[in-house]
């Protein structure tokens, strides 16, 4: 009786003002240890426009890594009924802890969602703060949950959501994201800062000094690296070419943005879409705009055609994910690539005047010295411009953490929380700890530590702003030497 008049209550001011009149805060958890780079909250942009879509208007949106207020604060400022949490593992201690903020001192649920939550559910909801955890893709479970909330719908008609009933761990496993990825709003860009990400997005040695922004073309990728966490599952969908040039002209016109960052997992998996892509924005930006490719094209798809069509279309940079040189490793990560083939592609690039970047791993258990020894000379004898060597990690859920038990991994057993790739390890692997750390040590003195690569880097550097040279610095003693 109470909830059906609680209900009639809510529909008659929604009919006499039009109006959703839910207040919702959406918070992006703080990384530790800080970075350099830091990107705009894309997860929490793209739900506020969707719940802004269907008329919730009273939402906003605070990024813990750039706000250095007080946002305590600002939640009770703000007096939210909903606060969305976003968070990655290495967010988790700063998600518990706004959680707790918030539940002491106010009535608001507590909806986590972002890649710790897709797979540290069981363990999350040990915390008494949080109502529900949202599993992968988020805009329209988020929705269902407000309704939920607003007592219109039922908790078992929300899709991907684990939460804690009085028999336990509920999870529902049905799914809804979006197949066409069209159907999305812009990410609500006007609910952030864009100058002052700007400022922050362009600290990254490539973009340094340009006006710029990070977007996303595509979502899920459908190959099965051991060590990947996919929280965008394993189909491939994309924003149509048309899509992905109206959402950088709106940059471009409405912030002034030069620099497009793609950040896509994978924004080559189609190579005629991605050409499409590169042929439209080289026709329709203007001169003074460029595209980046930081999230890593994939050697698997990437074709010596789209490599001459980057060349002619203003793309000024792109990371490569090649991760190892040994065809061993490479099948046991079930990367699968073609090495020769990959050098070749580099190399290629290159040559076409393209600033390459190479992502690599190492640390898997199953690892040699002669593994990783492939892999330096794979680096040294190609002609990428720069390199980062990650120390691999096994996040639950992975097919790595499979291989591996939870003891055996330092810092996610004892603070996940922290983890970087400095820091991170897995014990039970074939080389110890200062093995692993001597060999990363020398792989970079290798692959840096070499005047034709420093001064090819320099000359190749799509940014050419002096303070750069202090921040490569600073990057290669904090990769070579410090650690
Ligand atoms: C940009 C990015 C970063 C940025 C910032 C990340 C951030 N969100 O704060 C930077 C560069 C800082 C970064 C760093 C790292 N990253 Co990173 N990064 C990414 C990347 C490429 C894109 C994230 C993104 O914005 N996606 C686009 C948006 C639209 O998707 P989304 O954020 O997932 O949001 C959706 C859902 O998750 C959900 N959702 C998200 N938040 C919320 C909140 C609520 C309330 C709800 C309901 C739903 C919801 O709904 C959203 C819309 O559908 C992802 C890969 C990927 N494809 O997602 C990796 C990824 C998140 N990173 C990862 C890792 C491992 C790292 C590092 C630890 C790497 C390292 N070795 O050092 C470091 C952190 C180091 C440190 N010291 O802290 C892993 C995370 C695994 C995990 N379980 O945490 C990912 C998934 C890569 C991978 N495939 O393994 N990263
Ligand atoms: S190609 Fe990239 S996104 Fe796809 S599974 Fe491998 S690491 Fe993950």
């Amino acid at each position: 009786m109470k909830k059906a008049k609680k209900r009639l209550i809510w529909i008659i001011i929604q009919i006499l003002y039009k109006i959703n009149i839910m207040r919702i805060l959406l918070i992006q958890a703080k990384l530790l240890p800080k970075l350099i780079t830091i990107n705009p909250p894309h997860g929490l942009m793209y739900i506020s426009a969707v719940c802004k879509q269907n008329g919730y208007k009273d939402i906003k949106i605070l990024h813990l890594d750039i706000f250095d207020k007080d946002w305590k604060n600002e939640i009770l400022k703000f007096r939210p009924d909903i606060v969305g949490i976003g968070s990655i593992t290495a967010q988790g201690k700063s998600m518990h802890e706004i959680a707790g903020f918030v539940k002491e001192n106010t009535k608001a649920k507590v909806i986590v969602g972002g890649a710790y939550p897709t797979y540290y559910y069981q363990d999350i909801l040990k915390d008494k703060n949080i109502d529900i955890c949202v599993i992968g893709e988020g805009e329209k479970t988020f929705l269902k949950i407000i309704k939920y909330y607003e007592n219109k719908t039922d908790i078992s008609e929300i899709p991907s959501i684990a939460y804690l009933d009085k028999t336990g761990i509920k999870i529902n496993r049905k799914k809804e994201i979006y197949d066409n990825l069209d159907e999305l709003p812009f990410p609500d860009y006007q609910s952030i800062d864009v100058y002052k990400y700007q400022k922050l997005v362009n600290s990254s040695i490539y973009t340094y000094g340009s006006k710029t922004m990070t977007i996303y073309t595509s979502r899920g990728c459908p190959f099965d690296c051991i060590f990947c966490h996919k929280v965008h599952g394993k189909s491939f969908r994309a924003h149509s070419p048309k899509r992905v040039i109206e959402e950088i002209k709106y940059l471009h016109d409405t912030y002034g943005i030069k620099a497009i960052d793609i950040m896509d997992d994978i924004a080559n998996f189609n190579p005629a879409r991605f050409n499409d892509i590169l042929k439209m924005f080289k026709k329709e930006l203007p001169q003074d705009t460029a595209l980046y490719f930081s999230g890593g094209l994939s050697a698997k798809t990437l074709t010596e055609e789209n490599i001459e069509v980057m060349s002619q279309s203003r793309v000024k940079y792109f990371a490569i994910a090649v991760e190892s040189g040994s065809e061993r490793v490479q099948k046991l990560i079930k990367k699968n690539l073609d090495l020769k083939k990959t050098k070749g592609l580099i190399d290629y690039a290159v040559k076409k005047g393209l600033y390459v970047h190479g992502l690599f791993m190492i640390g898997f258990p199953f690892e040699t010295k002669k593994d990783i020894e492939q892999t330096v000379d794979f680096m040294k004898n190609s002609k990428l411009h720069t390199m980062i060597l990650s120390t691999a990690m096994a996040y639950k859920g992975t097919e790595l953490a499979k291989m591996v038990a939870v003891s055996e991994i330092k810092n996610i057993n004892s603070d996940r929380f922290h983890y970087s790739d400095y820091e991170g390890f897995i014990k039970s692997g074939i080389l110890s700890e200062t093995e692993l750390k001597k060999l990363k040590f020398k792989a970079n003195a290798h692959f840096y530590y070499s005047p034709i690569r420093i001064f090819r880097i320099l000359r190749s550097l799509p940014s050419k702003n002096p303070k750069l040279l202090w921040i490569l610095i600073l990057k290669f003693l904090k990769r070579s030497i410090i650690k």
